[in-house]
């Protein structure tokens, strides 16, 4: 296990995040004593989620540490997660012998990790012996970064773990991996394709995904934005990569993006289920250039005009080379018209503000409207967000103004993601942290605001209790006692959990105390838990999302 522990120290490993048993806790303790951080957590799916929040913050892999059969699979839901999102991290599980889960003999936590883990992640190592590790952690990481970016899995075995080898032949082991992260460029002809298609545009636009937040192209997205006049919609995570309320932001003009566009540029996104596929409400003439650095992304739903398939970094820095001394044939109403639109839309959205300012008990707005100039004036804050209105509606009205500074239940719109990375954004960056969480939504990982007081990390929980999933005023259909399929307890006292751990905690009924409160949490740097009382009725199913449910035949109040 020093084998372990000094191959993620050689690699440049600054934090591990796990929860220790048989057979990891003796190489966690060796882990941290190389340097590396070890925080231990409550849950794995919360470590797991830490570890992928600062591979997607960092660009460099998060590791997660776990034990065998339960621990791993719990740490397993947060690497899928990973995958699926394309953030770096590396979960690494304790694992039984081999040999004796084959033989299927019952050994202790016995489960066939490896190949359950497998369809899960972009690659998968086992480490039978010790002097294994070292390749196996340099070759997992490489797997994270490289291409799209992904979980990778190490099985790491009790008799790899434990093996004995001299020091003379382990130091043997370890080396220094040449190019482990190495960007590939585009073909020029499809970046030659991508500008003619862009530059002959009436209607341009940009379409920004978190993959560019990642890539960090936030320099020479601008570029590109303000040199030729293309306006932007960004996706939530790609929020802050051009400031929200820029002069050429169509953050509120997604509908006439869609529909009236003839060029999108679309740049680490996917047009997957929350893009309408590409389909639908889009354009049908639309042309499509897509940057993207895996080319299975590429006429996914709909066929791509301009495939630019490469580093995204690259790829930008050629469209720009290429782009030098073209000019655009933008029709001279397009801009000003999505201006004129926003600005509409703006207006309405300030006058639902200034409706629910007053609204008492509050509402989800009602918060919002004490929290959006606060986090606005702090823009280094990094806001994690997860619920359905609550995500929705924060994501709705606080602008971001910085790239990688918001991190929310993404491609999945899974909860279960705001504990764990609210404590990796912390960590990783050292930043302070804000995590605006719905009550059901806490819930999932609400135990682990015990490792942010532990850590004594600069973050601030705020929770937004209408007590329930969406709200709490669901009738349940057999007239039981008991409550209905959405509700939660909207007397919960949230802040008490708080209080357990020793964090700053309040109860809030009011903006004005929210405002107090918020600021309070933010300028002390510690572990702070707000409790914000909503109405119960706040709030409608499944937030902006609810046309994916299917349809019942019967009355539901939900
Ligand atoms: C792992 C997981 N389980 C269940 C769901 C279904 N789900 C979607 S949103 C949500 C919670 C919404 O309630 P809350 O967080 O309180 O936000 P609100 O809409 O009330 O503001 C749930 C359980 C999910 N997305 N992910
Ligand atoms: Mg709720």
């Amino acid at each position: 296990m020093y084998v372990l522990a000094r191959a993620l120290k050689n690699i440049g490993i600054d934090n591990v995040y796990g929860l220790v048993g048989i057979p990891i806790t003796e190489a966690a303790y060796l882990i941290q004593g190389q340097g590396i951080r070890f925080v231990g957590f409550r849950h794995e799916q919360q470590a797991g989620m830490a570890a992928a929040t600062e591979g997607y913050l960092t660009g460099k892999p998060g590791v997660l540490m776990t034990v065998s059969s339960l621990g791993f699979m719990n740490g397993l839901t947060a690497t899928a997660n990973a995958t699926v999102n394309c953030y770096p991290m590396i979960q690494i599980s304790g694992a039984s012998d081999p040999a004796m889960v084959d033989m299927n003999m019952g050994t202790y936590e016995q489960l066939d990790q490896f190949n359950t883990a497998k369809p899960l992640v972009k690659a998968a190592f086992r480490c039978t012996y010790a002097k294994d590790i070292p390749a196996a952690v340099y070759r997992a990481y490489r797997a994270a970064v490289s291409g799209r970016p992904g979980g990778v899995y190490i099985d790491m075995t009790t008799p790899a773990l434990g093996e004995i080898m001299n020091k003379v032949d382990a130091d043997k082991l370890f080396y220094t991996p040449v190019d482990i992260y190495s960007p590939v460029a585009p073909n020029s002809r499809s970046v030659e394709r991508a500008v003619e298609i862009l530059t002959s545009a009436k209607r341009p636009a940009i379409l920004l995904g978190k993959g560019a937040a990642y890539a960090r192209l936030e320099d020479k997205i601008k570029t590109l934005v303000e040199k030729y006049q293309i306006p932007y919609l960004p996706m939530s995570m790609a929020k802050g990569i051009m400031p929200d309320d820029g002069p050429l932001s169509a953050l509120s003009c997604r509908s006439t993006i869609m529909e009236k566009s003839d060029v999108v540029m679309v740049i680490g996104a996917r047009l997957n289920w929350m893009l309408s596929f590409g389909k639908g409400k889009w354009n049908p003439d639309m042309k499509f250039i897509q940057l993207d650095v895996a080319p299975e992304e590429i006429d996914v739903n709909v066929p791509i005009a301009a495939p630019v398939v490469g580093d995204m970094g690259l790829s930008m820095d050629a469209i720009l080379d290429a782009l030098d001394g073209k000019s655009m044939a933008t029709d001279s109403d397009w801009v000003s018209g999505l201006q004129a639109e926003a600005k509409i839309k703006n207006a309405k959205f300030a006058k639902r503000f200034e409706e629910a300012k007053s609204m008492m008990p509050m509402h989800h707005m009602t918060a919002l409207s004490a929290i959006k100039p606060i986090l606005e004036a702090n823009p280094d804050v990094i806001l994690i967000n997860e619920g359905a209105n609550t995500l929705d509606d924060t994501r709705d009205a606080v602008n971001m103004s910085l790239p990688r500074h918001r991190v929310d239940c993404a491609t999945w719109a899974i909860m279960g993601m705001g504990m764990g990375s609210a404590i990796g954004a912390a960590v990783a960056t050292g930043k302070s942290v804000v995590a605006i969480e719905g009550d059901s939504a806490f819930g999932f990982s609400g135990m682990d605001f015990s490792t942010i007081c532990r850590f004594n990390l600069p973050v601030t929980v705020v929770i937004f209790n209408n007590g329930g999933i969406y709200n709490g005023i669901g009738v349940p259909m057999d007239k039981t006692t008991d409550p209905a399929p959405t509700t939660l307890d909207v007397r919960a006292r949230y802040d008490k959990l708080g209080d357990a751990f020793g964090a700053q905690t309040f109860y809030v009924t009011t903006p004005e105390q929210l405002s107090e409160a918020l600021k309070t949490g933010i300028a002390s740097k510690k572990p702070t838990l707000i409790d914000v009382q909503l109405a119960a009725d706040s709030g409608k199913e499944s937030g902006h999302i609810g046309y994916l449910n299917p349809a019942p035949l019967q009355s539901i109040t939900v």
